[in-house]
């Protein structure tokens, strides 16, 4: 494996590239990786339709790195988290932050509060989502009667994750953590739209990564990030309209565009998409602070 997009940060070494963000491990004074801790780092990157595109959005790695620490402090009495401290490199300043290294679980948590995605093509042709039935009638865009645990496999960079039955959750994690696991990622949904409710964002479904201490002491640890529209969909309360597929707060100006003649681009080319006007760059970065500062209720 080959790091494109991790930057070199002396004193760190990268060991791992997601799309939008980078892992490094912090050396010590005689140059061998720390082995409990990792530094995660938030790129300015974005992800639209399969594709990181080409241009950055200034500020994204810093906004969903704020958020996600604010979170993290709205969840603490539900569950410990991996941050160790936001002390990190001048030229990452701001959207990394220094984790204790765990181990982590092989399931991706994912619970959702309305209906969208892949849970509604199950519904649609079930009337079940992930083993839970839901009442009869209920459209695109839907709320739920209460969040749902719908986990998926982690699968490798580029593939696509796979929906696990509770029976694969339980063989996996064992009955009594699959259990906690289910349990926690559905509390962490309903605080954050508890939460969200009176700031005019609703959080259709979240994906969340838990963790233990690599010395089996302590039980499950909130680890990457939380509740940040990369990991969750955020949609506009004052428009949502369930019937249609909703607008999302953060990438909406991405995708009208890319999707809009002017682009000259088709979805089904399989090319890369084409460079974002400065007009589509502003709208959007503007969405995420909009996000940050109504969420938290602090300026950016
Ligand atoms: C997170 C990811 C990427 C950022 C591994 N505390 C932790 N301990 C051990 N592993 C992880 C964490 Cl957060 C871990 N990821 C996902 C990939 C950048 C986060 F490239 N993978």
């Amino acid at each position: 494996m080959t790091f494109t997009s991790a930057v070199e940060l002396p004193g760190y070494l990268p060991v791992y590239s997601g799309k939008v963000r980078d892992l490094y491990a912090p050396l010590d004074g005689t140059g061998r990786p720390v082995e409990h801790q990792l530094m995660l780092v938030a790129s300015d990157r974005i992800s639209a339709y399969d594709h990181v595109l080409d241009t950055p959005i200034p500020d994204k790695g810093v906004v969903l790195t704020r958020l996600s620490l604010w979170w993290f402090d709205q969840l603490r009495d539900l569950v410990p988290n991996h941050v160790v401290s936001t002390d990190v490199p001048t030229s990452v300043a701001g959207r990394a932050v220094i984790v204790h290294r765990l181990d982590m679980l092989k399931v991706e948590a994912i619970a959702r509060a309305y209906l969208a995605g892949s849970g509604l093509e199950e519904y649609r042709q079930s009337g079940s989502v992930c083993g839970v039935e839901l009442p009869p009638g209920l459209q695109d865009g839907s709320r739920l009667p209460e969040p749902i645990f719908t986990p998926t496999t982690k699968a490798p960079l580029g593939e696509h994750d796979l929906p696990m039955s509770a029976a694969e959750v339980g063989a996996a994690l064992g009955p009594q953590q699959a259990e906690e696991v289910s349990h926690l990622t559905r509390a962490i949904l309903r605080r954050g739209n508890e939460i969200a409710a009176d700031r005019g964002i609703l959080i259709a479904d979240t994906k969340v990564e838990f963790g233990r201490a690599p010395d089996g002491s302590g039980g499950l640890v909130l680890a990457d990030e939380v509740l940040t529209p990369d990991s969750s969909r955020f949609w506009p309360a004052d428009q949502w309209q369930p019937g249609r597929a909703q607008a999302s707060y953060d990438k909406q100006y991405v995708r009208d565009w890319l999707t809009s003649p002017e682009s000259g681009w088709s979805r089904a080319s399989g090319e890369a998409p084409p460079p974002l006007p400065p007009r589509v760059v502003e709208q959007t970065r503007a969405k995420y602070v909009e996000a940050y500062e109504r969420l938290t209720g602090e300026r950016f």
